[in-house]
């Protein structure tokens, strides 16, 4: 997609502020670290609109990216990182399931897992979960820099297996740093905006 304009709208902690302008939002959902931030960032060809950190944890709020006047990236809290207190994880959480819950113009989560590592169980849990919702999965697996071609094929092979039971178009291979399956995602996104 032709990117005209990129802008860092807002980061939203209380529900109450998210935006109410009938926009089209995409989400990207995922563990603590596993690359939404970079990959947002990739993307959309920006080296740091979304911060990114080796320290998991960064991404603390609900960041709106307005792309092109027409639709939103919202950038999402991770999950699973034992570090943080159970308090505040109870708070990221309800903040990723309030917003899911609340949001109409919500069209699809975009569900980033390691290619190293795969879907974990609280990754099928969000799946099973946004299933139950009726919301689309466009499920992407980053990192794929870190694994051989043939390493990379058995492990798309293995996750489509696991995620047969999710309506998803099966598993995007990815990774924001050498860019490679950025097009196959974007071509996802579109087809789900039109
Ligand atoms: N090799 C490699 N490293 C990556 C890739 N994507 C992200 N990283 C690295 O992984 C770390 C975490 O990336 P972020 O994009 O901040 O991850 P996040 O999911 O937004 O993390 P939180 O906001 O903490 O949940 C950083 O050190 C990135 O440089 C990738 O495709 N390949
Ligand atoms: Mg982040």
């Amino acid at each position: 997609m032709k990117i005209t304009s990129v802008e860092f709208v807002k980061s939203v902690v209380n529900l109450n502020d998210i935006p109410k302008d009938n926009l089209k939002e995409i989400a990207i959902a995922g563990r603590s670290n596993v690359g939404k931030s970079s990959l947002i960032n990739c993307l959309l060809n920006r080296k740091k609109l979304a911060k990114t950190s080796s320290t998991p944890g960064k991404t603390r709020q609900l960041n709106y990216f307005k792309i092109n006047d027409r639709f939103y990236f919202v950038d999402l809290p991770g999950y699973g990182y034992a570090k943080v207190s159970k308090k505040e994880s109870a708070q990221w959480r309800g903040l990723i399931e309030g917003y899911i819950i609340q949001s109409p113009d919500l069209m699809a989560v975009l569900s980033i897992i390691d290619s190293r590592i795969g879907p974990t169980a609280l990754d099928t849990q969000l799946f099973e979960w946004l299933t139950s919702l009726n919301l689309q999965l466009i499920l992407v697996a980053t990192k794929s820099d870190k694994l051989s071609k043939s390493e990379l094929n058995k492990q798309i092979a293995k996750f489509s297996e696991q995620l047969k039971p999710f309506p998803t178009r099966g598993v995007i291979p990815f990774s924001a740093v050498t860019g490679s399956g950025k097009k196959e995602v974007w071509r996802e996104i579109l087809a789900l905006l039109e």
